[in-house]
């Protein structure tokens, strides 16, 4: 079902175009398509395909921007959605959320503060590019149970380690935990950097984050 809209919407994004993935994401809403369907088996199916065929020279950086940009504005339609049908109850916990300093990748992050924020944590979310010691200070002044910290670059998820470290030596650690994720970052290194947490993917990071505050 619904699988002609799921391919109109991966060729949206591999095609850039922003406006046809607007209203995609629109179709997908007043056809009671579950928001997270239409980003998980339509719009993410064409940017994945995009970053693998940027990956091997087939596709440039304007193919890539294109595509960020089309999937960040359906996203951008489906975020209230995703919000709505979240069953919000009690707040289960304060959540600093970041992009890495030297990363400026945001969709991944925003959906996951998203699906965090629907499922009832407080979510500081502080963008991109975020000084590791800006994530920590902030962590400090709300109190934070978790920060989460995404990286989508190779070169960028290094920092994550840092990030374990540096609230380790300000003495936040174990009351503070860290919840690591982005497309390059696996269960062994998440462990190999003492992270406390990891998530492959938005949904799953909720699960992650309500075991790291016993609220499973
Ligand atoms: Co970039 N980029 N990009 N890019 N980009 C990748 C990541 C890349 C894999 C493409 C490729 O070559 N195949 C590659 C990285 C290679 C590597 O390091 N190994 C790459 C590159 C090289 C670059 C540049 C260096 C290109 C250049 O300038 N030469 C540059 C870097 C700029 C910088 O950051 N300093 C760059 C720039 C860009 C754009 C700005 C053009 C654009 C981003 C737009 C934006 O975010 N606003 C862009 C895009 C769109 C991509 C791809 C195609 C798609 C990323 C995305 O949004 N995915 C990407 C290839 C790919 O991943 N398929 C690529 C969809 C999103 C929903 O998934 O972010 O993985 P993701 O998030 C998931 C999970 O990872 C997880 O949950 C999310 C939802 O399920 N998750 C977490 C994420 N964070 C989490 C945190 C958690 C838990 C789970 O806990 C805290």
């Amino acid at each position: 079902m619904h699988d002609e809209l799921f391919q109109a919407m991966a060729q949206s994004v591999i095609d850039g175009e922003t406006e046809e993935a607007e209203r995609l994401a629109r179709e997908a809403i007043q056809a009671g398509i579950d928001p997270l369907d239409a980003i998980n088996k339509g719009f993410i199916v064409g940017v994945d395909y995009v970053g693998e065929h940027f990956s091997c020279g087939d596709l440039f950086l304007p193919d890539l921007v294109l595509a960020g940009e089309a999937m960040k504005t359906a996203v951008a339609v489906l975020e209230p959605e995703m919000a709505r049908r979240g069953t919000r109850r009690e707040t289960l916990g304060k959540v600093v959320l970041g992009t890495v300093e030297g990363d400026i990748h945001d969709i991944g992050k925003t959906l996951v503060g998203t699906m965090l924020s629907a499922s009832g944590f407080e979510v500081i979310d502080l963008g991109v590019n975020v000084p590791i010691d800006r994530l920590i200070q902030t962590a400090q002044e709300v109190e934070a149970d978790i920060v989460g910290v995404s990286a989508l670059l190779t070169t960028t998820m290094v920092k994550q380690r840092t990030v374990v470290e540096k609230i380790k030596a300000a003495g936040l650690h174990p009351r503070v935990k860290v919840m690591v994720g982005g497309a390059p970052v696996t269960r062994d290194w998440a462990m190999q950097i003492g992270a406390d947490g990891f998530s492959e993917d938005a949904i799953g990071a909720v699960g992650v984050a309500r075991k790291l505050v016993g609220k499973e």
